[in-house]
């Protein structure tokens, strides 16, 4: 991408109504651009590490066994009555009236609607166990929405939902979802804390939430510190193969989390092992077994030949919650430090003195060749000073800069910069594009 055609409306002054550093920087960086209280608009850099998030979260999904599909946003209120929700969400739930008097909603989630298609197609246990899930957007009008992105009424969830034949196969659904979680925050460069958690308006009797730390999150984390150590990287997982071994790698982390994490078992914690932290809540999971197949009686028939209603869970990440949540624990006072897996660019070239004609030759011919090794390269051709040129790519967070100058030129190098740690290195462009290539 050159930047000269690239629609980057980057902003000199911080809004002012943008209090935390996350929203601030998606303004700043030209992400996102607000359209009323809690709703907006994804400009291109935004989307595209929107979609980056999305793609992770689906691979992960994917190779955890579940099958996508996509429900839509609008739903008709019957579900609902059927569910005894209609009433209970109150006003969260956007309710709309169709020019048939019929009575509509905009989905703040989808358990009635998957249990409805799970009961048109399915009756037997050998078609189980079953996962679904859709990354769609969702609609909650919500008293406060603040933030930015993070606390939105329009806002990006991935929906799974599992199907099993009795409580025990629920279980393993269940921690299935948790392992996944876990390696889909590692692959977002999160650390992310799995409390014991409410089940509020969704039901059920057990749940957690996962919690990335940062200082402006909304929920307060209680926490053994040892379990900080326990989801350590390297636990990688692979789904292809048998499951009971995977599972098993990270049993003795769900089997901690399983035992704490409340408030109350909280004050029974060791003292020198407690951390209270503030965070952001990322991911919530659910087991509530039959609460929405017996209301709309999604039964099957087991192996006994009995018919019984499925028992479900849930399994929600907030998706473009991350994006803020990803800059409020990937920040320095220059602007966003994007892990690698999610930054809008993998490099960035910068031209210094653009017009020039040898200059703009090398520029192409950098360009040509990062895109050829397969980098995603946004090409800085703009005439504007280097000064300009670093402090805009420095915000909007490119892992790498690679910088082209009259004076390097002569002696037949480029400037290799690293956004993380701010070093940089003089080398030719091709052991530049090595050294990529080597990184990435
Ligand atoms: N049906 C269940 C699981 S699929 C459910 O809706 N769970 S939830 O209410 O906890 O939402 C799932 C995730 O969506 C949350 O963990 C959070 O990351 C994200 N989320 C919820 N509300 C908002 C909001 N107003 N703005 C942005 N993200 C949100």
């Amino acid at each position: 991408m050159k930047l000269s055609t690239y629609f980057l409306p980057v902003l000199k002054e911080t809004p002012s109504e943008a209090t935390i550093v996350s929203h601030q920087l998606m303004l700043r960086a030209g992400m996102i651009r607000q359209n009323g209280a809690g709703i907006y608009t994804w400009l291109p850099l935004g989307l595209k590490v929107l979609r980056k998030i999305e793609a992770i979260v689906r691979e992960e999904m994917d190779r955890a066994g579940a099958v996508e599909m996509l429900m839509p946003t609008i739903q008709p209120a019957e579900l609902w009555q059927e569910s005894g929700r209609y009433d209970d969400y109150g006003k969260e739930m956007l309710r709309i009236v169709d020019r048939h008097e019929r009575d509509m909603l905009y989905g703040p989630t989808n358990e009635e609607m998957i249990t409805d298609a799970f009961r048109a197609y399915v009756r037997s246990y050998k078609q189980l166990p079953l996962n679904l899930y859709h990354i769609q957007w969702k609609f909650r009008d919500e008293i406060r929405p603040r933030f930015g992105v993070m606390r939105g009424r329009e806002f990006l969830m991935k929906d799974a939902y599992s199907f099993d034949v009795d409580a025990e196969s629920a279980r393993r659904s269940y921690q299935k979802m948790f392992c996944a979680y876990l390696n889909t925050f590692d692959r977002l460069g999160l650390t992310a804390i799995p409390m014991k958690a409410d089940t509020g308006p969704i039901g059920g009797d057990l749940s957690h939430e996962f919690i990335i730390l940062a200082d402006t999150g909304e929920s307060e984390v209680f926490c053994d510190k040892r379990l900080l150590d326990l989801p350590a990287p390297g636990l990688d997982l692979d789904f292809d193969g048998d499951l009971e071994p995977e599972i098993s790698k990270r049993t003795q982390y769900y089997a901690a989390t399983e035992e704490m994490h409340d408030e109350a078992e909280f004050a029974a914690v060791d003292e020198d092992n407690r951390v209270s932290a503030r965070g952001i809540e990322v991911g919530h999971i659910f087991y509530f077994g039959e609460k929405y197949s017996k209301a709309m009686k999604a039964e099957i028939m087991n192996a006994e030949g009995k018919s019984v209603p499925v028992q479900m869970g849930s399994y929600g990440i907030g998706v473009s919650r991350l994006v803020g949540g990803i800059i409020e624990a990937c920040h320095d006072d220059k602007g966003i430090v994007w892990p690698k897996s999610v930054a809008p660019f993998d490099v960035a070239i910068a031209t210094i003195k653009a017009r020039d004609e040898a200059i703009q030759n090398a520029g192409s011919e950098a360009y040509e060749k990062l895109q050829s090794a397969g980098f995603d390269v946004l090409y800085d051709d703009r005439d504007a000073s280097p000064g300009v040129k670093f402090s805009t790519l420095e915000l909007i967070g490119v892992p790498h800069v690679i910088a082209i100058g009259p004076k390097g030129l002569e002696r037949g190098v480029v400037e290799l910069k690293y956004r993380a740690t701010g070093e940089s290195e003089e080398l030719s462009l091709d052991d530049a594009i090595a050294k990529l290539t080597g990184a990435s």
